[in-house]
């Protein structure tokens, strides 16, 4: 492992210091371990309950003042908000490379996914487009208005520590909403350092309302505090399903509104006319890149009989090459896994498979000499002669499950046969398989592609997923409905006072 870097808690000091972040003593914070080497990165304060409460009441005042700035006006903010992301942009990857391990390129890619939404965002501002509808009365008229909703709490996990809090913040922002993060706790730092970007972006908007952006960091309680809290209309959550099912209810008890964005295990099926090579690097960067920690990364590989075995040996030979190390290094392309609870997982996850059946190559752990408190691992190949109940839940980790199909009605059937929901795709150059993959015959999912992996969605297209993925749906195409609130208007011009469905009341 290249030595040339200098610790990962020095590095943190150094990029927190560019970015602005203040971190308090030791003995005044909890510490914020990093997965490069296992040691604290920095010490972070918890909110207590009467700090949530003083965030929660001013983003109630924030909203009183905020629902009525012009949507295009708040849109500057966002805009403002893209160029301070610019500027920040090295710093804040180095940052997300620190805390949640991902190599320089995809922690670069995680903060100009930030760019891309603020930029979608702002475009948004002005096209908040409601409807005019005809009504059947005379003299009257009829339309359809997209209101702010309030506070949102964003709620959002450690492997995309920045991205989908800005996916649904830029969004939320320019519909009138102010924005209450509580990140996972495994990542808080690059939380606090987001928002002091986003404080200069406030700073030149100039007279935002106080509160209209909050950091809540804690556990598992300041999260359920803000899913139980009434005056929070909306709730988006991205995590486990185990977190969705324990959110889903609280919110629906109080009939707020939850975007849930869960687990994913998604699958790719390979068929007889697939471009091979193409395949391959997209199974590779799918299942191993993020060291398989992306809710869309590829767990499951459905592979015609005829090519089954070729692929797994072209795939267990890419997974042996790949450089695993500190994910800073130009040449890395596997990091850690985010701790020991990571790596136990994935240890459990691959004894399944051989206790089912199956057969397991790669999977070791790397680097323990060096680094005893990281957990670097060789991404795993699982192969299985059939489904297997190991194939139903979702590990977080590089471990890539293989099984063969015959014909491809098997194929899909094994695609959708999971609880989960989010991204599939087919390799194909067959347009009757394509289409009916993509038909409403085929894939179940929130997500399928044709002759790309399953992970790296553009933030164009609403993302999410059906089933136990939650039905949540974010970022990009008409998710801004959800930070909004529908009115349905209808103005009486004329003098009389006619009914609806022709009914007569005459006094
Ligand atoms: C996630 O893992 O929670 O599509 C989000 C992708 C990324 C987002 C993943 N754009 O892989």
């Amino acid at each position: 492992m290249t030595q040339s870097f200098p610790t990962p808690a020095a590095h943190a000091r150094d990029l927190l210091d560019k970015l602005g972040v203040p971190t308090p003593p030791a003995e005044a914070g909890q510490p914020v371990r990093g997965p490069i080497d296992g040691e604290v990165l920095a010490h972070v304060l918890h909110d207590d309950a009467r700090m949530i409460e003083a965030k929660v009441s001013a983003a109630c005042r924030a909203f009183l003042a905020w629902r009525i700035v012009p949507a295009p006006r708040r849109g500057e903010l966002v805009r403002l908000f893209g160029e301070e992301l610019r500027a920040a942009k090295a710093e804040l990857a180095a940052l997300v490379t620190l805390e949640a391990g991902k190599i320089a390129s995809e922690a670069a890619g995680e903060v100009q996914e930030m760019i891309d939404i603020c930029d979608f965002a702002v475009g948004l501002s002005r096209q908040l487009h409601g409807l005019t509808i005809a009504s059947e009365r005379p003299g009257h008229a009829m339309r359809e208005t997209w209101h702010p909703l309030g506070p949102v709490a964003v709620i959002s996990a450690f492997n995309f520590p920045v991205a989908v809090w800005a996916w649904n913040a830029c969004l939320a922002l320019v519909c009138g909403d102010p924005v209450i993060w509580k990140p996972s706790e495994k990542t808080p730092l690059t939380a606090l350092a987001t928002h002091a970007i986003l404080r200069r972006a406030l700073a030149r908007f100039g007279d935002a309302p106080e509160g209209l952006a909050c950091v809540v960091q804690g556990g598992r309680d300041a999260g359920e505090r803000l899913t139980r809290d009434p005056r929070i209309p909306l709730v988006s959550a991205t995590g486990s399903t185990r977190m969705g099912r324990a959110v889903a209810p609280l919110v629906a008890e109080r009939f707020g509104r939850s975007i849930l964005e869960l687990g994913g295990n998604n699958a790719m099926i390979v068929t007889p006319s697939a471009d091979l090579s193409l395949a391959l690097r997209a199974i590779v960067f799918s299942a191993a890149g993020t060291a398989g920690q992306r809710c869309t990364s590829l767990r499951r590989l459905i592979v015609h009989e005829s090519l089954v075995d070729t692929l797994a040996d072209a795939v267990e030979t890419a997974f042996q090459r790949l450089p695993v190390g500190d994910p800073r290094a130009p040449e890395t392309l596997l990091g850690p896994l985010i701790d020991k609870a990571a790596h136990d997982a994935f240890v459990e996850a691959m004894n399944a498979v051989r206790a089912e059946g199956g057969t397991v190559s790669g999977g070791e752990r790397l680097l323990a000499d060096e680094r005893p408190d990281a957990y670097y691992v060789r991404p795993a190949l699982a192969r299985l002669p059939t489904p297997a109940p190991c194939m139903q839940s979702e590990t977080f980790a590089p471990l890539l499950h293989v099984v063969p199909y015959t014909s491809f009605d098997t194929a899909l059937s094994i695609q959708n046969d999971v609880p989960q929901g989010l991204s599939s795709c087919v390799m194909t150059n067959d347009v009757r398989e394509a289409e009916t993959f993509l038909s409403a015959a085929g894939s179940d999912c929130g997500i399928a592609n044709v002759n790309i992996g399953p992970s790296g969605a553009e933030i164009g297209g609403a993302f999410g997923g059906e089933k136990e993925t939650g039905g949540g749906r974010e970022s990009g195409s008409d998710s801004w409905k959800q930070y909004m609130r529908r009115q349905t208007a209808t103005v009486n011009y004329s003098g009389a006072l006619p009914l609806a469905q022709g009914v007569r009341f005459d006094l």
